[in-house]
């Protein structure tokens, strides 16, 4: 049975296990066989059935024993929003952008390109390849690792177009799994709680390495030389491109040097999770700091690209896995394989959203439209950062709340506590992840004030 329907129903949004080097797929697996036996002790006989009346037999599903799953951590707080009533509620859970006045925002540059595609009647509704529209993914490459990059110049990347930052994540973990000779892979504490369940279920053991220190709100980058310099030779290691989710804590580019190189002399395998390119600093170029400095050392590299955020592309599904070779021939190797796994996956991705992107990539005056609604999107979470920051200090709320101008991204790992964040919903209306991470995304001028209430309540009556 797969621990994707089964996992404890309060599981966190984001994962952070008690030991460093605790094996999560046993850990999960044992939670999970325990828990089904101890349901399946409370269940009838299947004799009962048999003298049933036929209603009762038609009630008796072979699915019967199925338990309730949880809700998922993040996207179920959007669904107990939508379930919420109150004129004032504030979905601050799910990253997704929100306007100031607290709507999606579809991009111009996003809407004028589909209005190209729909205008242009050679278009037709083929199949894509099983590694996706090239021209996408050439372009993704470039993106992400720059068009100068030595990889890209020497035609030793393959990229293939998959289902966002999650399917590129899913894989990139399945390839690794059947043909790296090393199928752990390192996350940090805490991380996106989905890598866990990403991994475990690609096929790879999940281990941890220290990255968030609380006391210091800041890096543990003591913590996570140790735990790299400690790991075995040749393990994967994710690492979030920019903008870490939750915590907002990234590595100057000092630290990331000194990861690189600790990285390197050990000969373990960076696998880059990029959801937030653009929104960190508002630069492109900036934000994909951490993958060029790794892909123009020659060594090689994964990296899984989402564009739901930074072209607010969410529901369309489009992003890419690149891997960075030695060579190409061994990269045509590897896409070969790649597409062995995608073929029974999925069989081939979905064509609308890579023609948005490929149209925006390839055309000069729509990419510079596109960095200057991304930058208009970074500098909006920027100011509410301040916004709240000034909120909080003009009503004097106890604490130290330096962090939430300091993190970068999409979210404040507010350092609230369980308790305080369920007090927050039920007494304010106000919905965010359990950790105490809210997204500054969702958050506007108009709810600052409120939030501000909140908060304080919260640490003033729970401390
Ligand atoms: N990586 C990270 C670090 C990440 O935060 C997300 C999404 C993804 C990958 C996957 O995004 P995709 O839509 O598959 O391209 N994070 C937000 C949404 C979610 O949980 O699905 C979130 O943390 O709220």
């Amino acid at each position: 049975m797969s621990p994707q329907f089964t996992s404890p129903p309060n599981s966190d949004a984001h994962s952070s296990p008690s030991s460093s080097s605790s094996l999560i797929s046993s850990a999960s697996d044992r939670r999970l066989s325990a828990l089904v036996r101890h349901l399946a002790a409370e269940e009838s006989s299947p004799m009962d059935s048999l003298s049933a009346s036929p209603t009762a037999a038609r009630a008796d599903s072979v699915f019967a024993h199925v338990v309730q799953g949880p809700e998922d951590p993040i996207l179920g707080v959007t669904v107990a929003y939508n379930k919420d009533q109150s004129p004032n509620k504030v979905n601050l859970g799910v990253g997704a952008y929100r306007t100031e006045e607290g709507k999606p925002l579809v991009l111009n540059v996003v809407r004028k390109a589909e209005q190209k595609l729909v205008n242009d009647m050679s278009r037709v509704k083929e199949y894509l390849p099983i590694v996706g529209l090239a021209e996408f993914n050439k372009l993704s490459a470039r993106l992400i690792l720059g068009a100068d990059s030595p990889p890209v110049q020497e035609n030793r990347v393959t990229t293939v177009q998959c289902l966002s930052g999650t399917g590129s994540l899913r894989v990139g973990g399945e390839f690794l799994a059947r043909h790296y000779q090393e199928r752990t892979i390192y996350i940090p504490t805490p991380t996106w709680g989905n890598h866990t369940k990403v991994f475990t279920l690609a096929g790879l053991s999940v281990k941890n390495y220290r990255y968030y220190d609380p006391a210091t709100r800041g890096l543990n980058f003591q913590g996570l030389l140790e735990d790299l310099g400690s790991a075995p030779a040749g393990a994967v290691v994710l690492l979030h491109a920019c903008a870490h989710n939750p915590t907002g804590v990234d590595p100057t580019l000092e630290q990331w040097e000194q990861i690189r190189q600790l990285m390197r002399s050990r000969a373990l395998l960076p696998f880059f999770d990029s959801a937030y390119q653009g929104f960190a600093s508002g630069s492109l170029d900036a934000d994909a700091q951490s993958v060029r400095r790794f892909a123009a050392d020659g060594g090689e590299l994964l990296v899984a690209q989402s564009y739901a955020k930074n072209m607010g592309l969410y529901g369309e599904r489009v992003g890419a896995l690149s891997i960075v070779l030695k060579t190409s021939e061994v990269a045509t190797k590897v896409e070969s394989q790649l597409k062995l796994v995608i073929r029974p996956m999925y069989s081939n991705p979905p064509i609308h959203g890579a023609s948005i992107v490929a149209t925006i990539l390839k055309d000069r005056d729509l990419f510079n439209e596109w960095t200057i609604e991304l930058k208009a999107m970074a500098d909006r979470i920027i100011s509410m950062r301040h916004q709240l920051f000034d909120s909080l200090r003009a009503k004097g709320t106890p604490g130290d709340w330096s962090h939430i101008i300091k993190q970068i991204g999409m979210f404040t790992f507010t350092g609230l506590n369980p308790e305080q964040v369920a007090f927050m919903t039920k007494e304010y209306h106000i919905y965010m992840t359990s950790d105490g991470r809210i997204s500054m995304a969702g958050l506007s001028s108009r709810t600052v004030p409120h939030l501000t209430e909140a908060i304080h309540a919260a640490v003033t009556r729970l401390a």
